[in-house]
Parts: structure tokens; sequence; C-alpha cells
């Protein structure tokens, strides 16, 4: 109190106002610092002056037809040069899109059947946009097509989070756009003091909402016709529905608004700890368009009922930065009683970035710790899947206190992970369950098989390498109860040329079939009736089949036998 000079107050009366106006101010001080309340732009007349021929001189720049009906838009001259050195820099046409009109028009990308649909809706949605260091203009453009896409009476406000941008455009130039460009709009800005990261940014802007109905967009979407309409009708009916819709592709170099067809894809993960894409079958006469169960989602795009996001357990506050949100709310959402669902009538478009062009504070792995987090809290025995891959993680003290989050899993009665994979997802293959057998798998010369540093959506050849005297998830193999010689999605297939590469899994046996035999540790493909051999194979090279040898190169040592299962 001494500090704001108080208590010299003599007169009772002035005594009390002033005690409280000092608690007041330090409370509200105290949030301040903790980020918790945004400090407000008041600007000053010459600050809008020079926004307003900031904003002026930036609008001259917009070429009205690029980028037309979502279509690939491409500039000239200084332009191009610039725009390309802007993709390299921040993984973005940034040129481009501040060429490009905020309030372009986009084609309908739904499937025909789509616009038969008719939607009962009286909820409200309120639109959550957080963002660090994004493009104003990808940010402008986002909030425009929200505001063209949605009838007036299912938005109830759009509200903008500012995770303490460095980049001034995002605070006082934006603030300006929204007072003069959308004036008559409910769009609330609000500045967090500290950066929280995404996590406590959305929390944030949940903590603001009003509506009904909770809708999350990354900065840099583009929403189509109709798209909010199924998302709002479908938590009418189900209100533990949490809802995805389908995610287009915006080219970060064109903005081309580009479509996967028809088909479209569903949430998966890897046992490393990623979201990954499951494809649905391709034929378009076939494809549901109703919701669809889906076992987990991106993480940026979704809608929920306010209140349900509340009760469910909103997201891990203790989560930092980026990465791993969108899995704890998956397995959350389905363990405790909810469900996620694909929407494929409602269709929103993404930039979707190479690298983040941002970095994170202390360039901490939060992805990593996150998932370790969720890891503990909801995975069960099946987190020894994820701490193989990452086992400095397991007991490190950076994960934080768990204790909360253990007890809401209590507190709501949540299922467990088991039940999440025989119910949710039981076409997830695990590595250690269901196997003849599975781990490091050695052949001569202190070599053993290896994926050879495989990107996740990728096929390569099935190699060998120095055995590692650790369990390198490179090197770690499952021979599964079909007959795969498999790594989470990858499959070893042979080819006529006798090759073996390392394919999607098909699950129709053929050249993905394999017997192993624990006699002579042959590994044998019987379409080709050929053996899995290292012969003459250099370190990091693809293996091929040969004539069954039964000799050292052709020979295969698993870590783990379960040898009664043969
Ligand atoms: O510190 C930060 N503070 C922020 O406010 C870091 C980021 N952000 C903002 C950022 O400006 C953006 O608006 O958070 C949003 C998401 O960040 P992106 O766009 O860099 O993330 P992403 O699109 O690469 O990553 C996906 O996974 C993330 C995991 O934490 C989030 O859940 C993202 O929302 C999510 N994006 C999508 O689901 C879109 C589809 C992409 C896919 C697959
Ligand atoms: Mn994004």
């Amino acid at each position: 109190m001494n500090t704001f000079g108080c208590i010299r107050l003599k007169r009772i009366y002035f005594k009390t106002f002033f005690i409280a106006a000092c608690v007041f101010l330090l409370i509200f001080y105290m949030k301040r610092l903790s980020g918790h309340i945004g400090n407000e732009i008041d600007l000053i007349p010459e600050e809008l002056k020079r926004f307003e021929l900031e904003l002026q001189e930036y609008e001259k720049g917009i070429m009205p037809l690029l980028g037309e009906n979502g279509e690939a838009a491409n500039l000239n001259g200084v332009d191009r040069v610039n725009g390309e050195a802007a993709l390299k820099k921040v993984a973005l046409n940034t040129v481009l899109s501040d060429r490009v009109p905020l309030n372009r028009t986009l084609k309908d990308p739904r499937h025909r059947k789509c616009r038969e649909f008719k939607y009962k809706t009286t909820l409200k949605a309120s639109v959550i946009i957080i963002f660090y260091n994004e493009l104003l203009s990808a940010v402008l453009r986002t909030i425009w097509s929200v505001i063209l896409q949605s009838p007036a009476n299912l938005l109830r406000e759009i509200i903008l989070v500012n995770d303490a941008s460095t980049d001034d455009k995002l605070n006082g130039l934006l603030q300006y756009y929204l007072d003069t460009r959308l004036k008559g709009h409910d769009i609330k800005l609000f500045h967090l003091k500290h950066r929280m990261g995404l996590i406590r940014a959305r929390l944030h802007g949940a903590r603001a909402a009003s509506g009904d109905v909770l809708i999350f967009l990354d900065a840099h979407c583009e929403a189509t016709k109709e798209w909010i309409e199924p998302l709002i009708a479908r938590i009418e009916e189900e209100r533990t529905a949490v809802l995805v819709p389908i995610i287009d592709v915006i080219e970060a170099n064109n903005l081309a608004y580009s479509t996967n067809g028809d088909s479209y894809q569903l949430g998966g993960f890897t046992w490393s700890g990623h979201f990954t894409w499951i494809d649905m079958q391709k034929d378009s006469d076939k494809l549901t368009l109703t919701p669809v169960k889906s076992p987990t989602m991106a993480g940026g795009l979704f809608a929920i009922d306010r209140k349900y996001f509340w009760e469910i357990g909103s997201y891990d506050e203790q989560m930092d930065g980026w990465g791993g949100e969108n899995l704890e709310m998956s397995f959350r959402i389905w363990q405790c009683g909810g469900r996620l669902e694909t929407v494929p009538c409602s269709r929103v478009g993404h930039i979707f970035r190479d690298f983040h062009p941002y970095s994170f504070p202390d360039n901490k792995d939060t992805h990593g710790i996150n998932t370790a987090r969720l890891a503990h809290v909801w995975m069960d025995d099946y987190k020894r899947l994820f701490f193989m891959y990452q086992p400095t993680l397991e007991d490190n003290p950076m994960i934080g206190d768990l204790a909360h989050r253990k007890q809401l899993r209590q507190k709501l009665r949540c299922k467990s992970f088991k039940w999440y994979l025989e119910n949710v997802y039981p076409e997830k293959f695990v590595p250690d369950e269901n196997v003849y057998a599975h781990g490091q798998v050695k052949t001569k010369n202190e070599m053993c098989l290896d994926d050879l540093q495989l990107g996740d959506d990728k096929v390569g050849p099935l190699g060998v390498y120095m055995c590692h005297d650790f369990l390198a998830m490179t090197q770690y193999f499952s021979l599964s109860f079909k007959g795969e010689l498999r790594k989470e999605n990858h499959c070893a297939e042979a080819f006529s040329n006798f090759n073996v590469q390392l394919t999607e899994c098909h699950s129709h046996k053929r050249e993905q079939f394999w017997k192993y035999f624990p006699e002579n540790r042959t590994l044998y493909n019987p379409s080709f009736r050929k053996c899995l051999s290292s012969e003459g194979v250099k370190n990091s090279g693809g293996l091929k089949l040969d004539f069954c040898k039964k000799k050292g190169y052709q020979e295969w040592t698993f870590t783990h036998l379960n040898l009664t299962a043969f």
C-alpha cells in the first residue's frame, strides 16, 4: 500500500475510498502481470492519421481480381521476386497475400449433394481466432471469410486473441482496421501482455466468449459456403459432439484454395505422438456426407458447445507453446463420454506452411513435453510406446505437475486408453500386441533392419544399418499376426525386381505378406518364394529378395519372439 501513498490520508471516507481504489489497482496490476488482461489500445489522433494513410496505401496495392474464386494467383516483376523470398523466409508468400482482396470470392468446395441439406439452427457461435506474429492480411482474410460466409443470426461475435505478437501491425493497425473497416461487426480484440502459447491463448478467448458454441480457427483460414450451419446443427442435435470441418489446403505460395476432390481424411496419430491423416475410401458416390466419427483432430479448427468445453476439461492449462493439445483433447473427449466427428459438408481452407515462421521462448520442445503430459494422464500402459520414442521425457521434471489433470480424469470417470483403441480406433496398429515378434531385428555383421529415416507419409527402401545399442525407433519393427513386417503404417513390400520397400500397409497380404521361421530365422515372402536378404547390401542401402539359402545374410533375430504364437 505504501507504494501507492494511500495510508497518509486521514479522513475516514477518503481512506476507505482510497483503500478500495488501491485494492482494485493492485488486482488489476497483478492480473496484467499474469497476462490475463490485455492492454487496451488508446489511439491518439496522430496515430489515427498514420494508420489511415497506411491502410489507404495498403488498399491501393490490392488487385481486385487476383485469387478470385480461390484460384492460384501469380505476381510479376519485383513483387514476384520478393514474394518468393518471403516464402523462403516465413513459409508464406506475404507479398501476394497483401495483394489478394481480403474478401475474395471462393468456389463452393463441397460435394454436390451437400447443397441439398437443410439445417435447423438456433444456437449462436463465438468464433475464436488466436495469433502470434501472423501476417495482418492473412488474419483479416480469415475474419472477412467468417463474416461473409456465416449468416449473421448464427454469429454471436468474433474474438481475436493476440498472443503478445511483436509485430506492431497486429496491435494498433489491426484495432484501427476493425474500428473503421469492420464497424458494426461484433469483433473483440484482446492483447495478451505476455506470450502464453496457443493453448492458453485459446483459453483466454474461450473465457471471454458468450456464444452457445465455440468455434476455433487458426489465423490463416478461409471459411466457405455454409461452413457454419452443419457444425452448429450437429451440436444442437448432440451437445457432446465435437466437430471438425474438412480442412482444405490453401497453398502458401499462390494462395490457391485446393481440394482433394470429394474425398476427405480423418484424424489419426503415431506412437511418436504426432497427429496424422487417415485417408477415407476414394469412391465419391459412396462417401458418407453426414458427420463421421474421427479418432483424433488436427486441433486448429473445431466447434464445441461452450458449456461442454468447460465440463469436459477445456485444455490442460500447463501446456506451453505449441503442440500436443490436439491429441490430448481428442483422447479426452472420447474417453470421457463425448464424440469427435468430421463434418464432410463443412469446409474451411487453411494455409499449410512448411515450417513455423515463429520461434519458441528458450527453444523448448513444447510438443514433446506437452505430449509427455498427455501420455501420463490419458494413455495408461500404452504410454510405453510414446516413451520408447522419447525416453528422456518420461520422468523429466519439465513435464510439471499432473495432479489436476489426473483428478479431472477421475472426476469425469473416463474410460481407459485400451477402450479407446478397441472402440474408437480398432485399426490402429499396436507394435507389441497381436504380433509374432517385435523389437530390433539383427542380421549378420551387427547390422539391423532400419527404416533409413523414412518420413511419416513417404515410401522408401527397407534397409539395414549398424545396430544401435539402444532401441532406436528407426530400428523397431514388428511381425504382425497378419504376416506384415511392419512399422506404424508402413509395411515391407516386395517388388518384381526383388527390391523391398516400405509402403503403406494395405492388409491384403500379397507382396506385403511374410512368413517367419523361428528354426532358421528366415523371413520368407510366399508371393515370390524368396527370402529377405542383406547380402551385398551396404550400410543404409535397400534390401532384396533372394533364393533361400538359410545363410547368415538371410537370418533375422527379433529381440522379442512370441514362440507360443507360432
Ligand atoms: O505461441 C503461439 N501462439 C499462438 O497464438 C504459437 C502459435 N499461435 C497461433 C498461430 O498464430 C496460429 O493462429 O496458434 C495458431 C496455430 O499455430 P500454427 O498455425 O503455427 O499451427 P499449425 O497449423 O502448424 O498446427 C496444428 O497443430 C497445432 C498443435 O498445437 C495447433 O493445434 C494448430 O491449431 C493446428 N492447426 C490445424 O489444425 C490446421 C490444420 C493443420 C494440420 C494438420
Ligand atoms: Mn495453422
